[in-house]
């Protein structure tokens, strides 16, 4: 079994390379950003709040994203394992999955993290803006802003898996297909 987290900045590819390793490693792919969509398309009143949060690009408060994983991690536990994606976004939440995870057995292989400087990440995200229908990613302020939130909440979960020798770090710019294999490198070296 192997039990994933990819990191990095909004934008920095985590959902496009989540959707090939999740099919190459036969891995169950748990995306808090997509649960959260599917929450506010089904207008339950989870989505509404967290539609608020999200259009100002602020994160949603912990227990709300850690409740939404904790049922995935029980229905799929038996399987190959899980690439977390976007989540854990803060260290409460990191705590939170170690907990989760020993509590059902398994645990935490490693964190991998794409490195993207700011200007490429407003670059992606503005022109995936264009097609995507997602209201928080039309506005460079607001694109700024989930940067602002990533630099103070979201990097230092880096620190918490990097203080148990489960940190690896790829440069994310580059061909989607180079990153893949810079990626596949360091998930098989963990
Ligand atoms: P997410 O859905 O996680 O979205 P993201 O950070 O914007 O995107 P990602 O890094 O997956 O980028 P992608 O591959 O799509 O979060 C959205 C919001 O939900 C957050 O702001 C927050 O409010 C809330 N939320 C989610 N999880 C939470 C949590 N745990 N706690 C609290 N709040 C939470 O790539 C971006 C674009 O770049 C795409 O258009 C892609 O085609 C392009 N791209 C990818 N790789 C590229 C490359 N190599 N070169 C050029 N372009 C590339």
């Amino acid at each position: 079994m192997i039990n994933l987290v990819l990191f990095g900045p909004p934008g920095a590819g985590k959902g496009t390379q989540s959707d090939m390793i999740k099919e190459k490693y036969n891995l169950v792919h748990l995306s808090t950003g997509d649960l959260l969509r599917g929450e506010i398309k089904a207008g339950t009143p989870l989505g509404i709040k967290a539609k608020e949060l999200m259009d100002q690009g602020q994160l949603v408060p912990d227990e709300v994203v850690i409740g939404m994983i904790d049922s995935k991690i029980k229905a799929n536990k038996e399987g190959n394992g899980f690439i977390f994606d976007g989540f854990p976004r803060t260290v409460a939440q990191a705590e939170a999955l170690d907990g989760l995870m020993s509590e059902n057995d398994i645990a935490i292989s490693g964190m991998v993290a794409l490195d993207v400087d700011e200007e490429e990440l407003t670059k992606r995200i503005l022109k995936r803006g264009e097609t995507s229908g997602r209201t928080d990613d039309q506005n460079e302020d607001l694109i700024r802003n989930r940067v602002k939130e990533y630099n103070t909440k979201t990097a230092p979960v880096a620190n918490f898996y990097e203080a148990q020798g489960k940190y690896k770090a790829i440069g994310g710019v580059g061909s989607i297909e180079e990153i893949f294999t810079n990626l596949c490198a360091a998930i098989d070296s963990l």
